[in-house]
């Protein structure tokens, strides 16, 4: 079957028209996308490449770097440079900001991304993703320190992720709802195949870690004990789980489905603010859920209202399905304050 729908690219230029993205915007959401192609070929290669396992290296956060956490960097980086509309870029791979070279022109946006997310699933072939948040930045700053360009989530102008699963997928939102589109590798183009993507409000399906239960807060471990109970407890129905220790393949299934995702500050991780990054990681799914009609939160309240502090700075993410994060939340004391 031919598939007749609009590459990424036509896309993008449909929204420049209609939802008054600039062509500078538009230049970069298109370098991403490139990045996410080259990364999804990469994995293909898998074991034949010598590209699995870890190298003896650590990323700033004080993990072991996967060799294909660090190709993935580095596609990131040389793909997006040259694109003449960034000032800076971020990455959980690199300890301080990455300035673009002199010899490339600059411009007034910031990429912020997780190359590989969910790394811990490259070497036994289970879905991984990239994660990007984009903001734009009212001048050049003369020193691309992190204050020059840290900004709370609510001010993000793009955000997206690109799920290498059975097929590669691409998922944006521009401030205006939010699409899907799919790699077609006979074009190796990617076409829009899901248009105005929207979360059920309603859903019986959570995924959170439950080998942590015992370092939970009350609130959350109220909140998962009564979906356990199921149709006898609280709830009055079923609940479902799913744990797939890839958060961008846990909320593209809620994207399309629904369900919660959790993975809050507990008594283990509460000293570094929780388990996720919150610049780019909850921030761009934060937006993404949002834009679908979902909720993001923190044990305080929304996720894009969180003012950064430090670029790599973690905090406790709760999404999903509106109705169910709306529940979940008046079980946590600061949020029903
Ligand atoms: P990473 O950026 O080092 O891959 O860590 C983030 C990942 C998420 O994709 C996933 O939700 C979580 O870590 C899984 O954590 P755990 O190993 O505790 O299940
Ligand atoms: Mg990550």
């Amino acid at each position: 079957m031919t598939n007749t729908s609009k590459t990424y690219v036509q896309y993008l230029w449909d929204r420049r028209r209609s939802n008054g993205i600039d062509r500078d915007l538009v230049a970069l959401l298109h370098s991403v996308a490139t990045a996410c192609k080259a990364v999804s070929n990469s994995l293909k290669s898998g074991a034949l490449a010598d590209i699995l396992g870890s190298l003896e290296t650590e990323n700033v956060q004080g993990e072991t770097q996967k060799k294909l956490d660090v190709i993935a960097n580095d596609i990131f980086l040389r793909r997006c440079e040259y694109s003449g509309v960034l000032a800076a870029m971020v990455s959980e791979e690199l300890e301080e900001v990455y300035a673009i070279p002199d010899e490339f022109p600059r411009g007034p946006y910031v990429l912020l991304f997780d190359p590989l997310d969910g790394s811990s699933n490259i070497d036994v072939n289970v879905s991984v993703g990239s994660i990007f948040s984009v903001y734009k930045l009212d001048e050049l700053p003369t020193e691309m320190t992190y204050d020059a360009i840290l900004r709370s989530g609510a001010e993000q102008v793009a955000a997206g992720y690109a799920l290498y699963g059975p097929a590669t997928m691409l998922v944006l939102s521009t401030g205006k709802g939010v699409d899907g589109f799919t790699l077609d590798a006979s074009i190796g183009e990617f076409r829009h195949t899901h248009a105005n993507i929207q979360v059920p409000p309603e859903a019986a399906e959570f995924a959170i870690n439950m080998s942590r239960r015992r370092f939970w807060d009350d609130g959350i471990a109220t909140y998962i004990d009564e979906c356990i109970s199921g149709e006898t407890g609280p709830r009055k129905r079923d609940y479902n789980m799913r744990w797939v220790a890839s958060m961008v393949a846990e909320v593209h299934r809620i994207m399309l489905r629904g369900g919660v995702f959790l993975y809050p500050v507990d008594s283990r991780n509460r000293a570094d603010g929780g388990k996720l990054r919150l610049l780019y990681e909850a921030n761009p799914m934060a937006m993404l859920i949002e834009q679908a009609g979902g909720a993001a939160i923190t044990e305080t309240g929304r996720i894009l209202d969180v003012v950064p502090v430090s670029p790599h700075q973690r905090v406790g993410v709760m999404l999903g399905s509106k109705n169910e994060v709306e529940y979940l939340a008046a079980k946590l004391p600061e949020n029903s304050a």
